[in-house]
């Protein structure tokens, strides 16, 4: 790494301490654990690939599992890219997959997840991931540092039923700074029998969207305009004193603000059930549906747990990811938002969902319309 970052003229801005932070050891120099083998347990187990799609959409899969448990297979990119997260507005993000969330995964309590991790030798940094969703490793972080160039295959039992982020976590300070570069997704792991709702009763949905909040901490120059930078670790200095200050300059749901609204917007109709995934890896938020509610949210993201019922808001901590469903019953336009109201407005967290349908006088009517005061 160091002659990358010398490459880039970064020899005399990084510390020594934190070039030490952004060169953890190569997997498996420090620990004992998941060296390469075959688990007996494994053999003879279905292999199936699941081809991963951009959010707020979620992969081809079953609610309910069909058969035993499986080796679910998938391969993820690791992309550094400048993104324009507002009109003007650059960052030098770091993703998986080239989105930012990364592509949300699903499984089934039981399966194993086998993901082959690439970090194209066109990237600058060394990168790895941590599963929320896993149980050992740091997540598998400790077993998944890859260098540009490399590819790594780490497998994990998905053990615990629910809705879980996942993220890059190379070492020191390069943990919050790729994370808040856009480092993260989620995936969510089914119970083999599917959802439940508050009465142990099998709930089914016709449409999942995922939405993946992202704080992001841009500096600005002197006229107050927001910096452009050319490689991650260029704009690392600058950004990292943004990010002590804890407020962040955007929020955005799926990398941009205005990302689901408009032709992008999420839709449904009258009398559909719709899930929604939110995760968020760095910073608390609160989620509400102006126009509907929480009909029931797992705002933990457990599964293993009831969920709540006929919630207006619910709280996701940063380093969770939550899941809610609502069956609309109104048509039109919804906005879906971080209830922050200054976080969702003016910093971006908002986004829209477009139903149709027929409008029911019963749940609400305009008796008349505004007019002067009489
Ligand atoms: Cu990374």
């Amino acid at each position: 790494m160091t002659h990358l970052f010398k490459k880039m003229g970064l020899g005399m801005v990084l510390t020594s301490s934190l070039l030490a932070f952004a060169m953890p050891a190569a997997a498996g120099e420090e620990m004992e654990v998941g060296k390469v083998g075959v688990s007996a347990k494994i053999e003879g187990l279905e292999r199936v690939t699941q081809k991963l799609v951009a959010p707020p959409f979620l992969p081809e899969h079953d609610q309910v599992a069909k058969g035993g448990p499986k080796i679910i297979e998938m391969t993820m990119v690791i992309e550094e890219k400048e993104m324009e997260i507002a009109p003007g507005a650059f960052v030098q993000a770091m993703t998986f997959e080239g989105t930012n969330p990364g592509p949300m995964i699903v499984a089934h309590v039981g399966d194993y997840v086998e993901l082959t991790l690439k970090n194209p030798k066109t990237n600058t940094m060394v990168h790895n991931i941590d599963f929320h969703a896993s149980t050992g490793a740091l997540g598998g972080g400790g077993l998944t540092n890859v260098a540009p160039g490399e590819q790594v295959v780490l497998r994990f039992k998905a053990t615990k039923a629910g809705v879980f982020v996942y993220h890059c976590a190379p070492g020191g300070v390069m943990i919050p700074y790729h994370v808040v570069a856009g480092m993260n997704g989620a995936i969510m792991i089914l119970p083999r029998d599917g959802l439940k709702d508050n009465n142990g009763k099998l709930v089914t949905y016709d449409k999942a969207y995922y939405i993946g909040e992202q704080d992001w901490y841009l500096p600005k120059d002197a006229d107050g305009k927001f910096k452009r930078y050319t490689a991650p670790a260029l704009a690392m200095t600058d950004t990292m004193e943004v990010m002590k200050g804890l407020i962040p300059t955007h929020l955005t749901f799926n990398g941009k603000v205005g990302a689901i609204t408009g032709e992008n917007a999420m839709t449904a109709k009258v009398g559909e059930t719709v899930l929604f995934l939110h995760s968020q890896a760095n910073r608390d938020t609160r989620i509400h549906l102006i126009g509907g509610h929480g009909d029931l949210v797992w705002a933990s993201g457990s599964f293993n747990d009831k969920p709540e019922t006929n919630r207006e808001t619910w709280q996701i901590a940063g380093g969770e990811a939550g899941a809610a469903i609502y069956t609309f019953l109104q048509p039109g336009l919804y906005a879906y938002v971080n209830h922050n109201l200054i976080e969702a407005i003016m910093l971006g967290a908002a986004a829209h969902v477009n139903v149709e349908g027929e409008w029911n006088n019963d749940l609400m009517e305009q008796v008349s319309k505004p007019g002067p005061i009489k």
